[in-house]
């Protein structure tokens, strides 16, 4: 079933879910690469508008029954703090809308699965950095919302994707791919497998320092893009963290340098023109400097040391998911055109490169930045 087909039964979501008014219209939404996002219009009463985001989640990869519970668990728990400091939950969380038999999410006949949550007005998710000043507010709502989230319940959370940022199993994985070679691509990509393959020692070096003991465990988001935050236009400050699909435990330092991967590439992630893509250490530092604020004084002198390593391995990896998608015949990602995935890989890669080059300017940085 295409992705189009999978959506084909909407209007069943649509009328399932207890939005509040007449149903005007919808148009698909965003950027995201795994979910089918919507923007539904209704009108109130009184004429006005009011919009929410409808998704048909990607139950391919989430199971949606878990990845719902773990969600409601996470927004009702953030919504109690924000109430209790005077914020607003209904902007500064996701707030999910239930179907109007009380669940989270909706099942259509075609088996796709559906879920709502109020949309936030007035705020806006960047795909690439336009002002360093959003980058740095990016930083300090990620680093805030691992903070709110330290005496979080860890225990109950479903991990909803097993080894998400497990780098030496993506590897595994990625040889897997290479091997097979289910679409016969492996040769013509085989200037990306080498690279790969010549990084093998760095895949284990952050999970040795988990399975060490030597960086902690916390509940972190997993998918730190700059998408996924969105930026008060008023007041400019990161408003509400969003995309809450892999908020499980995991590290501190894949959380930093998954934002640093995909907001201080002076390119997009899916340039063609690589020599368009390098890493920006203004933005390095800004969101460094974001993400130490945020984080509040929580983050240990290990993770300190290396949050620059997090960026390098964040960036490795999602180009070999990137390439493992594109050798197993683009089944993960969405894309939108036949080589996407390996552009996007190509830029990933390049993007290592010039971190390895940058590495003692990152560690300076963060040494300056933290006195440590
Ligand atoms: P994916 O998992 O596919 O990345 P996201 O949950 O990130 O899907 O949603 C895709 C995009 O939709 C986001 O990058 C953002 O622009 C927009 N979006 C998602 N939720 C909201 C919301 N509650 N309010 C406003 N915009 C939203
Ligand atoms: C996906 O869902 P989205 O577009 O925010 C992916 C991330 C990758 C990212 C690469 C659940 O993020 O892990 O880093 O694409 N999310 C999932 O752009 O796999
Ligand atoms: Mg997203």
């Amino acid at each position: 079933m295409t992705r189009a087909e999978a959506c084909a039964k909407i209007q069943e979501a649509i009328e399932a879910i207890d939005f509040k008014g007449e149903y005007i219209s919808y148009k698909q939404y965003g950027s995201g690469h795994i979910n089918d996002t919507f923007l539904v219009r209704f009108q109130r009463e009184d004429g006005s508008i009011i919009k929410y985001i409808l998704q048909r989640m990607n139950h391919h990869i989430f199971n949606p029954a878990q990845l719902m519970e773990n969600i409601c668990n996470v927004t009702s728990f953030l919504r109690e703090k924000i109430e209790k400091t005077g914020g607003n939950p209904d902007r500064e969380t996701m707030n999910v809308i239930p179907t109007k038999d009380g669940k989270s999410y909706f099942k259509d006949s075609i088996g796709s699965y559906w879920r709502a949550y109020i949309y936030i007005e007035g705020a806006t998710s960047f795909d690439k950095v336009e002002k360093p000043e959003d980058f740095y507010q990016s930083a300090v709502a990620f680093g805030r919302f691992q903070n709110l989230l330290s005496d979080f319940k860890a225990d109950i959370l479903h991990e909803t994707i097993v080894d998400f940022h497990n780098t030496p199993k993506r590897f595994e994985t990625f040889k897997e791919a290479v091997e097979k070679d289910v679409c016969s691509r492996a040769s013509s990509v085989q200037e990306e497998i080498d690279f790969v393959m010549k990084r093998a020692e760095d895949m284990k070096v952050c999970m040795e320092m988990l399975d060490n003991g030597d960086l902690p465990l916390r509940v972190t988001h997993n998918d730190t893009k700059l998408n996924n935050v969105m930026i008060d236009n008023e007041t400019g400050k990161g408003l509400c963290v969003i995309d809450l699909d892999t908020v499980m435990p995991g590290l501190s330092i894949f959380d930093f340098g998954d934002s640093i991967r995909f907001g201080a590439n002076t390119a997009v992630e899916d340039e063609k023109d690589l020599s368009k893509v390098s890493l920006d250490l203004n933005l390095f530092e800004q969101y460094a400097a974001g993400f130490l604020e945020g984080c509040n004084g929580s983050l240990t002198d290990n993770e300190l040391k290396m949050l620059p390593i997090g960026a390098k391995i964040m960036t490795l990896e999602c180009g070999m998911r990137f390439l493992t998608d594109y050798l197993q015949g683009d089944v993960y990602f969405n894309i939108h055109r036949p080589e996407h995935n390996l552009d996007r890989c190509r830029t990933q890669f390049k993007l290592v490169e010039d971190m390895e080059v940058k590495m003692d300017q990152m560690h300076e940085i963060i040494k300056e930045l933290s006195g440590k």
